[in-house]
């Protein structure tokens, strides 16, 4: 049989990836864009609290980052804040360009791809459409769930139930690939096998954990779960 049908008689017939720190790192940029605002509000930020900020919403960010320099805000003015890192973070993204695949995640697509796997993605990132534009890796999926396609962000697993609802797929037929803690938790409540991508502190809690993407290959999760793929 050849091997593009192969996928489609096993369980595993879909992947879902998170976007920032999975397939390119915009954490970096993130940081900046925050760093740039807290600056200018003189607010106290630096790369501690930004790694706290790993998989969570805008708005969640912000809350953050008030409650770390103890100051209480109106939701209007939280709103407008993280609007104007929003237009910093916007602008940054055009420096972004094709080179910018973590080493390993455009491999994975294409391979996934040319096995005949469907594939969504699962940000919780409203600016995602511009970074995949960026990247030139619109073409790889067929359904983008981020920010803008359901109200609750991770730790809920809407965005994961809204990407295999499109791929026409249930959670049990879905990879997740995951960096953050609560993008695992999402998945996990979601009832999708999962991979997470870094420390065992943030993503141990995945049913299989890499440290790098380069590592996450098709051929190391197809072994891992093994009959799933059968
Ligand atoms: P935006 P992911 C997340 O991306 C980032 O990790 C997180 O730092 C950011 O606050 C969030 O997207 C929202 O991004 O401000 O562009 O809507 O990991 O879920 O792809
Ligand atoms: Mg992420």
């Amino acid at each position: 049989m050849p091997k593009i049908f192969e996928a489609r008689l096993g369980m595993i017939k879909g992947f879902i990836f998170d976007l920032d720190g999975v397939i390119t790192d915009t954490a970096e940029l993130h940081y900046l864009a925050w760093n740039t605002l807290a600056e200018q509000m003189s607010w106290k930020f630096d790369r501690t609290v930004n790694e706290r900020l790993r998989g969570v919403s805008r708005m969640d960010s912000i809350r953050i980052i008030q409650q770390h320099n103890n100051t209480e805000r109106t939701e209007d003015e939280l709103i407008e804040l993280a609007a104007l890192k929003n237009e910093i973070y916007v602008d940054s993204l055009d420096q972004i360009s094709p080179n910018d695949f973590l080493p390993g995640a455009l491999e994975l697509l294409k391979k996934l791809k040319s096995q005949g796997f469907k594939i969504a993605l699962g940000s919780a990132s409203k600016n995602s459409q511009k970074v995949l534009r960026q990247l030139n890796a619109l073409e790889y999926f067929d359904v983008i769930g981020d920010g803008n396609s359901v109200a609750k962000s991770k730790p809920a697993p809407d965005v994961f139930l809204f990407a295999a609802e499109k791929l026409k797929l249930k959670p049990e037929e879905c990879v997740v690939y995951e960096d953050a803690e609560a993008g695992v938790d999402a998945a996990k409540t979601g009832g999708f096998y999962t991979v997470g991508i870094g420390p065992s502190n943030r993503v141990g809690h995945a049913d299989l954990r890499f440290e790098s993407m380069g590592e996450a290959t098709f051929e190391s999760v197809k072994s891992f779960f093994d009959d799933l793929f059968l």
